[in-house]
């Protein structure tokens, strides 16, 4: 059941006619959607994600377009309501303005009565360039604002739009125009249901609910009547504030995934022709931030039960809105409830996403830590934009407050680290620090006042409340941004050095998979010096933090396809490493979001998603090291601790194996044995003397559970000093409807064996450890099941000798 309410008035959603300000050439624009998308549609300008075409595509962010619609009225008593409206933008009806949009985070509302008439009516939107805007506002600051240096486009932070839209380390910069919500006519209502806001007091046996209804009215009474789990109730609100109280007996829970199911129960409320709907989870959920012997803690809680938070960061989920879709979006959830996660951050340089993403994760169980839209930039503290940034706040916190989903709203991302980033603020701290604590101040300010029992966190990473310290090295308290190993070339090992208490943010880069580069490439673009694979790797040094890295780990991979599938394995290892690590620190550390779940375009990112929304190789290796019971292998100095974690909902038993592999893929036991997992903390199993293997062999984990089966495996040394035996892949594919069943077998060890699609689908495996003469089974689910697929093997060995020495 979907929230969206049905609507009364007239859509303006659809094709609306886009002109550049002074010129007469129009085109279709779809809304919602965004100019470049249009004038990619319309042949005007050329698909801006292949090649190098990014760069043709830039002017249109400094000139002025202009949308118009015509329509006809037979009542003009209506109010004009566009959400997303991104971003310098004046609307005209019937050549008045009436609404001046300058943050695409608000809704804006306008009443025609005096300005629309029966009959013919024009609406006319101008978009300033942003640009332009922005360059002029940073001019009239009383003292400069810098803005980060992934921008090529400058003055991003002066703008209340997508931090992202003006590049990023992994973004395109288009700084696009555009409309990413709802543009409709609403009847004018004497009285109008603001928003609800939604608080829930779990007791036992019982949860009250308590609806508060805030009316946009001018009545001294009004009608209302709220219905929720069967039963009706009849309200008169004295001016603008209602209160109703429902109480649930038996309460069914909801859960975040992988604790128990997702129970939605249905809020409506009525005023007049107005109904508005809202699907509501019961869960009590708390963010527990204590000083403790360690530091200061940081947890989930939700219904009494601690949670070990399990995810990844998520961007917006295109570069262009205009190509955002539910579907695609969904899918893009889905993939992430499918690896084992159960939280994911909306980070603060993207969008607070629509209504309908927030109902995606409450069925899927997702829990979202929301950012203020805020990342990386000093921002002004002038009063005029600290009042947009109180009514955007206010806004998006009614609009979300009732999803079982919202776990936590966190002020920024990395504003506190900012102030260390510029000349200007490195000179004057004690100005931007004043600066930013006005804004988060407002930001915090804002949010209780809007949703009072909000869980609150003020930035990350941040050491806590009223702490502005070097979370980026600090892992005693707070949430972490552990970005050593990426940023600082520090080596895997690393991982082990720290022990966040919760990991917001680490990552490591990899290239899109081939069939996503294919897309944006052409052949003779294939290598990652071309200017074309520079042109999609956004990161000043990571073309050759990947390339060192591999140095580091493997013997250099042969060819530009093995180059791709290598920088994959790579990152899966780097973030594999971290996870198996900090899971087994439960309960010092009580997450880990790796950086980052998706991409807004093809590009070298840090995602496990790609463009498109096919899985890399480490989404594969998040399903198993995110799996809810797990063994970790924790090297010490005299050998190897095996550790095991328990993050479902009740304890169990674990038989595990140990074995020393070799590269021919013959074991040898080295332990069997019973183990205890609680659900609180990680538990020892057992010790293996270093002594125990030999140079040539590596550790393989097996274990089963009341979970199912699980492995691991782990190398003591890097993967280039090992002498790999030619695995000699074999895959034997079958079709059955849709579904392609693949049996792949080895001759030796064959490490992070893997299969490629010539078309875009879903594998159920991959990045796989296969031994000879255990072949492994899996499925391939293609999008397209009419098109031919081709299959391609890779393991560690092929990609990594010459064709001689095989
Ligand atoms: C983090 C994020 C992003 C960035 C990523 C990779 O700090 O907050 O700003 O894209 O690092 O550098």
């Amino acid at each position: 059941m979907n929230e969206t309410p049905k609507l009364v008035g007239q859509d303006l959603a659809g094709l609306w006619s886009l002109t550049e300000a002074g010129e007469s050439n129009a085109v279709d624009m779809a809304i919602p959607g965004d100019g470049i998308s249009a004038l990619v549609a319309a042949g005007v300008l050329p698909e801006p994600y292949h090649r190098k075409n990014e760069e043709a595509c830039r002017w249109v962010s400094e000139r002025d377009w202009v949308l118009t619609r015509h329509m006809t009225l037979d009542d003009p008593n209506h109010d004009l309501v566009i959400e997303g409206l991104d971003c310098m933008a004046t609307v005209r009806w019937n050549g008045q303005t009436v609404i001046e949009g300058q943050n695409a985070f608000r809704t804006y509302r306008a009443a025609l009565d005096d300005i629309a008439c029966t009959g013919e009516n024009t609406v006319e939107i101008t978009f300033h360039s942003a640009v332009r805007v922005a360059a002029e506002r940073q001019a009239a600051q009383p003292y400069p604002v810098p803005f980060i240096w992934n921008s090529p486009i400058p003055n991003g932070n002066m703008l209340r739009k997508p931090a992202c839209d003006f590049g990023w380390d992994w973004n395109i910069a288009l700084a696009p125009f555009g409309i990413s919500g709802g543009i409709r006519l609403e009847p004018r209502r004497p009285a109008r249901i603001d928003a609800l806001r939604v608080s829930q007091h779990h007791g036992a046996g019982a949860v009250d609910i308590e609806v508060e209804v805030l009316l946009d009215t001018e009545c001294a009474q009004t009608e209302l009547q709220l219905a929720f789990n069967g039963e009706t109730q009849n309200y008169v609100a004295d001016g603008c504030f209602a209160t109703a109280q429902f109480r649930v007996t038996d309460p069914e829970l909801w859960w975040p995934a992988g604790q128990g199911a997702q129970p939605l129960y249905t809020l409506t409320a009525t005023c007049g022709d107005q109904v508005e709907q809202r699907r509501i989870g019961l869960r009590d959920i708390a963010l527990v931030s204590e000083p403790d012997d360690i530091g200061r803690s940081f947890e989930l809680s939700v219904n009494g039960r601690d949670i070990f938070c399990k995810g990844a960061n998520w961007i917006p989920a295109d570069a262009l809105l205009g190509r955002i879709t539910r579907e695609k979006t969904r899918d893009l959830l889905q993939s992430a409830v499918d690896a084992n996660m159960n939280m994911i951050r909306v980070w603060g340089g993207g969008r607070y996403e629509a209504d309908w993403f927030y109902h995606l994760c409450d069925e899927l169980g997702l829990m979202v830590w929301q950012d203020a839209m805020f990342a990386c930039n000093l921002y002004p503290a002038d009063d005029g934009f600290l009042s947009d940034v109180a009514a955007e706040l206010r806004e998006n916190a009614l609009r979300l407050n009732h999803h079982a989903c919202l776990a936590l709203w966190c002020g920024d991302n990395e504003l506190i680290g900012a102030l260390g980033w510029f000349d200007e603020s490195k000179k004057d701290r004690d100005r931007y620090l004043v600066a930013y604590d006005r804004l988060n101040r407002t930001i915090e300010t804002a949010l209780k006042e809007a949703v009072p029992d909000v869980n609150w966190w003020p930035s990350s990473p941040s050491p806590g409340p009223m702490s502005f310290g070097d979370a980026w090295h600090d892992d005693t308290r707070g949430d972490m941004h552990f970005w050593s190993v990426w940023h600082e070339g520090r080596d895997f090992e690393h991982y082990r050095d720290v022990a966040p208490r919760f990991c917001s943010e680490f990552g490591f880069q990899s290239y899109p998979s081939m069939d996503v580069v294919r897309r944006f490439a052409d052949p003779e673009d294939f290598n990652i010096a071309s200017p074309v694979l520079e042109a999609h790797q956004k990161d000043r040094g990571g073309n050759a933090r990947i390339a060192e890295t591999m140095f580091r780990t493997f013997r250099f991979p042969e060819g530009f396809e093995n180059f791709v599938y290598l920088s994959q394995v790579q990152q899966g290892l780097a973030i594999e490493t971290a996870v198996r690590h900090w899971r087994a620190q439960k309960p010092r550390c009580m997450g880990a979001l790796y950086w980052q779940l998706n991409d807004t375009w093809p590009c070298a990112s840090w995602s496990s998603l790609d463009h498109g929304g096919g899985w890399k190789l480490l989404h594969h290796m998040a399903r198993r090291f995110f799996e809810p019971v797990t063994v970790s292998v924790l090297p010490t100095e005299t050998g190897f601790d095996l550790a095991a974690i328990n993050d479902a909902p009740n304890p169990c038993d674990l038989s595990v194996r140990a074995e020393a592999l070799s590269m021919d893929g013959t074991a040898r036991l080295l332990f069997e044995g019973e183990c205890h997992a609680p659900t609180d903390r990680s538990a020892q199993i057992t010790s293996i003397p270093a002594a125990s293997l030999s140079e040539s062999e590596i550790l393989h984990l097996t274990w089963i559970s009341d979970h199912g089966p699980g492995t691991a495996h782990f190398a003591p040394k890097p993967y280039k000093s090992y002498d790999l035996q030619p695995a000699k892949l074999l895959l034997k594919a079958r079709q059955e409807g849709p579904l392609h069943h693949l049996t792949l077998s080895a001759d030796a060890l064959a490490l992070y064996a893997s299969v490629e699609a010539s078309q875009l689908g879903r594998f159920s495996d991959n990045a796989m450890l296969l031994r000879p003469g255990n072949p492994t089974h899996l499925t391939f689910q293609p999008d397209d099941p009419s098109q031919p697929v081709r299959f391609t093997t890779r393991d560690l060995h092929a990609a990594t000798y010459s064709k001689e020495s095989t």
